[in-house]
């Protein structure tokens, strides 16, 4: 060879199949799973809203007449900068951005977000953090899952959600897109509040969204108790939900009270504060060699991932005491089925029984 010959590449044998496999199954199939110990850290629990992002003023005040608003709105724009369907047939009509009856349900409380990037480790045996998108506060904290939020019927809310995501793809680390809209899964929401898919909005907009926490046609039965928030946007939602956009929702009324000592004959006196406990359930994949979250988006058949995650750590353990918890599990996916069980892993110390009062946010549903 002479000496200003290019050395011919090789390729790793099994970094060939690897890619092989991604085209033929849509899976990084032979990825080594990472040996993450199991049980050596502690499930994390979100924040409460409460303390974390409710407010006392939200500056500028809500505009019951258009609840989006643009940081810096283009000059002449006639949308002041929120023409929230960019890119979509009709882009350019006015959407309907005024919030239905918000006089009717004043908020009795008001929060504000910031969507923003942040580092989390998922596990202590992985190198290093993953840059990861969460929900946030003005002071800079942010969390994924986002903040908890504990709502109840009759005590209407609104909450600023701020769009503060890197610019463009080289800012992702390689996978989400830097637009958001928040739903409330599963509930009873005006569509100018709703999140829905195509009402997402750019970096430096936020949008103001009013929760009447009405029952549905005013009947009590309609009640939901477990819902969660996250990330819609058209074509990404999988992508910005994976990545960490999505926290948990409570919801109590005079029947579910949160309150285990609740004097009233019609309480249903289920385990309240530290003892009701919502889990988020993922599952994640790791580069093998750079231990940082990936995802694949060309797999539209469903992304599994090898790891699982509640609450935002890999396969935590939970001291508790000898008494009764609640539980609520959701699985934020993005695709995987579970079977979820209790077991005894200590026969003589302890035994397990559980029931299960509801399923898709409602309670005494078994649907
Ligand atoms: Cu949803």
């Amino acid at each position: 060879m002479s000496s200003d010959a290019k050395a011919v590449p090789t390729v790793d044998t099994d970094i060939l199949a690897n890619f092989v496999c991604l085209r033929e199954t849509g899976q990084f199939c032979q990825v080594p799973k990472l040996a993450l110990t199991p049980f050596v850290q502690a499930l994390p629990l979100p924040p409460d809203a409460d303390q974390v992002v409710r407010v006392s003023v939200l500056s500028p005040p809500v505009d019951p007449n258009d609840n989006c608003k643009a940081e810096n709105p283009p000059p002449g724009d006639p949308h002041g900068g929120c023409s929230l369907y960019p890119g979509e047939p009709g882009a350019n009509r006015p959407p309907d951005r005024a919030i239905q009856k918000f006089n009717l349900f004043p908020p009795v409380k008001q929060y504000e977000m910031f969507v923003r990037p942040f580092q989390h480790l998922f596990h202590p045996d992985l190198m290093q953090p993953s840059t990861i998108w969460g929900y946030g506060n003005a002071a800079g904290q942010t969390f994924s899952p986002g903040p908890t939020f504990r709502a109840r019927y009759g005590d209407p809310i609104v909450v600023r959600i701020h769009n503060n995501l890197p610019d463009g793809f080289p800012g992702n680390d390689g996978f989400g897109i830097p637009q958001t809209t928040t739903h409330l899964h599963n509930f009873h929401t005006a569509p100018e509040s709703d999140g829905g898919p195509i009402m997402f909005y750019d970096i430096g907009r936020y949008l103001d969204h009013h929760y009447a926490l009405a029952f549905a046609g005013g009947d009590p039965r309609e009640a939901l108790g477990q819902l969660w928030y996250h990330d819609h946007r058209a074509d990404f939602t999988s992508q910005n939900v994976y990545k960490g956009l999505a926290g948990h929702f409570l919801i109590y009324d005079d029947r579910d009270s949160n309150n285990e000592t609740d004097r009233s004959p019609s309480a249903f006196h289920l385990p309240s504060g530290q003892f009701d406990v919502p889990l988020m359930v993922a599952d994640k994949q790791f580069d093998p060699m750079t231990h940082k979250l990936v995802f694949n988006p060309f797999n539209l058949d469903g992304f599994l991932g090898q790891h699982v995650t509640v609450n935002g750590a890999v396969t935590p353990y939970m001291n508790v005491l000898a008494r009764k918890y609640r539980f609520r599990i959701v699985n934020i996916g993005p695709s995987r089925i579970y079977t979820f069980k209790t077991c005894e892993v200590a026969p003589s110390a302890s035994t397990w029984s559980s029931t299960s009062p509801g399923s898709r946010g409602a309670f005494g549903s078994t649907s």
